[in-house]
């Protein structure tokens, strides 16, 4: 186990085995709060002596190496397991945070590339505004020494990250969700189950999405005070074709539907008026014209419900 304080001057790393060991014997120096202390020197497998100037974040390349960002001296530096010898150091732009193997966090880390994340990187890209974008640094780790590829920026304070195999991934990857095993209670799997139901307050409207409309795209009958929910199932049954749903001022922002999902949305309207929706994902040409329309009537009205796909109501 690594231990890294930012205003360190050493790397410490505590021997796991030893740790167990302490504990088992009940070796230990006191206690805080009940929590039992192991003592420093029973548990220390060595430390990387004044490697740099604040270690942050430790991976490991799977080899025998460790690599470790330092924050204020902002560099990485490779060191060696069991001699604690420094191998290898490189400067970063600027103050490197995390850094990320890919499998790093698994117990075969794949330890061909690394990148460091970059905090308050001034001067590095055009000064844009107030934030400023930072960066992140793309390194070879295969060799004995460590070899930049890339200089990228990255848009916001990068912090801690995973990466793997793109094939480990690739492989689990779930393409659609099958919309015959659709459980949802309020799902709408044709056009043709299409409702809108209201129960007091409550309005329940099941909705369809598929290139390119909503169905129904024209309802009314909607009432200032109601609580309107949009349970949406997309009928898309193919690859990254999700469609998106708003509202101006629903209480569940950023509805994203993956094919063969169903999801939800509240809207509580609250004026009269004519309130169009649409789809908030670009999904093919016709994109923009996804879209539909509510027409609240007043609290007191007694305006019936009505809705249809395409067609004015008549
Ligand atoms: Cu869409």
């Amino acid at each position: 186990i690594v231990g890294s304080g930012k205003l360190s001057a050493n790397v410490t790393v505590h021997s796991f085995t030893k740790m167990i060991d302490a504990i088992e014997n009940k070796k230990f120096s006191g206690d805080a709060y009940g929590i039992p202390i192991l003592n420093f020197e029973d548990v220390l497998a060595g430390a990387v002596e004044q490697p740099g100037l604040g270690p942050l974040h430790t991976e490991f390349d799977g080899r025998g190496n460790a690599y470790t960002t330092f924050f204020i001296s902002s560099e990485v530096v490779k060191w060696k397991l069991g001699t604690w010898e420094v191998l290898d150091r490189q400067p970063a732009y600027y103050s490197v945070g995390h850094l990320t193997i890919p499998g790093g966090n698994s117990r075969k880390p794949d330890g061909k590339y690394m990148f460091a994340m970059n905090k308050i990187t001034k001067d590095r890209y055009l000064p844009t505004g107030p934030e400023l974008e930072h960066s992140a640094q793309l390194y070879d780790i295969s060799g004995d020494k460590m070899e930049l590829l890339l200089d990228f920026p990255t848009h916001g304070e990068p912090h801690y990250a995973a990466a793997m195999k793109a094939d480990i991934i690739k492989a689990r990857s779930k393409k659609i969700y099958n919309l015959e095993e659709n459980k949802h209670p309020y799902a709408a799997k044709t056009d043709d189950e299409v409702k809108v139901v209201r129960k007091g307050n409550e309005v329940h409207i099941s909705m369809t999405t598929i290139r390119s409309h909503f169905s129904p795209d024209n309802i009314e009958g909607i009432r200032v005070g109601d609580k309107v929910f949009f349970h949406i199932t997309n009928l898309e049954q193919d690859f990254d074709v999700p469609h998106g749903f708003a509202i101006i001022g629903q209480n569940t922002s950023e509805l994203l539907i993956m094919p063969g999902q169903t999801k939800s949305s509240v809207w509580e309207p609250k004026q009269v008026g004519v309130w169009p929706f649409y789809c908030t994902d670009f999904c093919s040409a016709l994109h923009q014209e996804m879209q539909g329309y509510v027409r609240v009537s007043a609290a007191d009205a007694n305006t019936p419900l009505k809705w249809s796909l395409g067609e004015d109501i008549e």
